[in-house]
């Protein structure tokens, strides 16, 4: 039984339940990290030095970093087109993940933290105007991407549709004005069609 350690309101701990949902691996989750504690202490820390969620045991392996999480769990449960067995798909998967980690999510984080955990009298309004403009020009990039792609490496689901969709859910949720993205909003109406994404991407933001 493969144990996730984190809680539903983590992007990151979202990422590795929606893999292994889709991948059809029994798992238990334990709540940690955030609103339930616990990563501080010293049992955690043996786990993650860094004191964060998510963390996996599979059969005694211990894995933390939610990308390298859901790479290993599609390399080890995953078929050929969740974990690209050509090396170049593959590769172009690992660069999704990792630019929806870096670039997009890294631009919308200020603007996500401010609507959402913080109380309207403490926004800081020009911190989520400059996070929204940047976002939009990741926003774009993704959507001209996808224009002629019906998921992020083409014609098959991959494990970079669920750590591009998991931060794309996150901005269209946040109560803006958005450029319309037709291609973006018709990836993530087919995304959210999935059975494994239906636990992730009806979570409110919070
Ligand atoms: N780069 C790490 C980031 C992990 C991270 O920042 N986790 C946050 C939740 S999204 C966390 O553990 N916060 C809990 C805490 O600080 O107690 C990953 O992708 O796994």
């Amino acid at each position: 039984m493969l144990t996730i350690w984190g809680g539903l309101k983590s992007n990151n701990v979202q990422k590795v339940v929606w893999a292994v949902e889709e991948l059809g691996v029994d798992y238990d989750l334990v709540p940690a990290g955030m609103e339930h504690g616990g990563t501080r202490t010293p049992d955690f820390r043996m786990l993650n030095p860094n004191g964060l969620v998510p963390v996996i045991d599979d059969g005694g392996f211990i894995l933390w970093e939610s990308n390298a999480i859901v790479r290993y769990l599609g390399a080890r449960y995953g078929d050929a087109f969740f974990y690209p067995a050509d090396l170049q798909e593959r590769a172009l998967a690992d660069r999704w993940m990792d630019w929806a980690n870096l670039q997009f999510y890294s631009a919308l984080r200020p603007a996500f933290q401010q609507l959402v955990r913080i109380e309207r009298p403490r926004r800081d309004l020009g911190q989520i105007d400059e996070s929204l403009a940047k976002t939009e020009t990741y926003v774009a990039i993704l959507d001209r991407h996808l224009a002629d792609k019906e998921f992020a490496n083409g014609a098959h689901f991959s494990m970079a549709d669920i750590c591009l969709a998991v931060i794309a859910h996150r901005w269209m949720g946040l109560p803006v004005d958005r450029t319309a993205r037709p291609h973006l909003e018709r990836w993530i109406r087919t995304v959210r069609e999935r059975e494994a994404a239906k636990k992730i991407l009806v979570l409110p933001l919070r």
